[in-house]
């Protein structure tokens, strides 16, 4: 019989490594150097069978869709921006919560005439603003949307809002809601067929653990 390869989960440093590790460890799984400080990028645990992989955030649904990893960790923003008919998402693992919104200047009204919209959340924003109606100018950008309206190149932006504290620090607010966000696993198609027994037992593993974490 064929030596298997190890399954890899591929996860981005910051908020979603920082709080899948505890989800991890729930199921047995430690990683065997600290991913956050260590410069590697493919990182083993006390399972022979598992391994990390450390890629940005919005990198995680194309590894994930074309086999680089079997699994993934990705917000709910990634996924609904990239697109996820490519991919297995089994599991809401309920962690780095926050909002996508609508912010603009408190008590502006984005629903009337042409808002400009500064946003990262191309595709998620066009169809956002097409169903409703609005004929809205999107405007790009790769980070720091709340610079946009300050200086007068957007009227609204849509973002990440988790305590509001940096919409409110200049001088934006939340207008409206429009996803609640959290982070889900994902799962490589052929993965699930292929490694059916091990992925599915991670996945179980791992659903027991959001469990636990939930009801502490
Ligand atoms: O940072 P990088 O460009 O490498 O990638 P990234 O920004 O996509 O990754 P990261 O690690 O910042 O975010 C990963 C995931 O965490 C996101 O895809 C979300 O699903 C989730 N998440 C949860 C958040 C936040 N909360 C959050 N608050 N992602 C970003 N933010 C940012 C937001 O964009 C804004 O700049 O935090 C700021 C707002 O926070 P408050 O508390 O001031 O409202
Ligand atoms: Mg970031």
């Amino acid at each position: 019989m064929p030596i298997s390869r190890p399954l890899t989960l591929a996860l981005s440093k910051g908020r979603i490594l920082e709080e899948t590790l505890p989800l991890l460890e729930r199921c047995g799984v430690v990683p065997e150097e600290d991913p956050e400080s260590s410069r590697r990028l493919i990182i083993g645990t006390n399972r022979q069978d598992l391994r990390l992989l450390i890629v940005r955030a919005t990198d995680v649904p194309p590894y994930v869709e074309h086999g680089g990893a079997d699994l993934g960790v990705a917000g709910r923003d990634v996924l609904m921006e990239y697109g996820s008919e490519g991919l297995y998402d089994p599991l809401d693992l309920g962690i780095a919560r926050c909002r996508l919104m609508v912010a603009g200047r408190p008590g502006t009204d984005f629903t009337r005439g042409r808002p400009r919209v500064a946003t990262k959340f191309i595709n998620i924003t066009r169809r956002y603003f097409a169903a409703r109606g609005i004929q809205a100018e999107l405007i790009k950008l790769y980070g720091s949307m709340e610079l946009a309206p300050l200086v007068g190149m957007a009227d609204f932006i849509v973002d990440l809002v988790d305590t509001g504290g940096t919409l409110r620090a200049n001088g934006l607010a939340p207008l409206e809601t429009i996803e609640e966000i959290s982070s889900r696993l994902v799962v490589n198609k052929a993965s699930m067929k292929i490694s059916h027994r091990r992925v599915r037992a991670l996945v179980d593993d791992l659903a027991e653990a959001v469990k636990a974490q939930e009801s502490l």
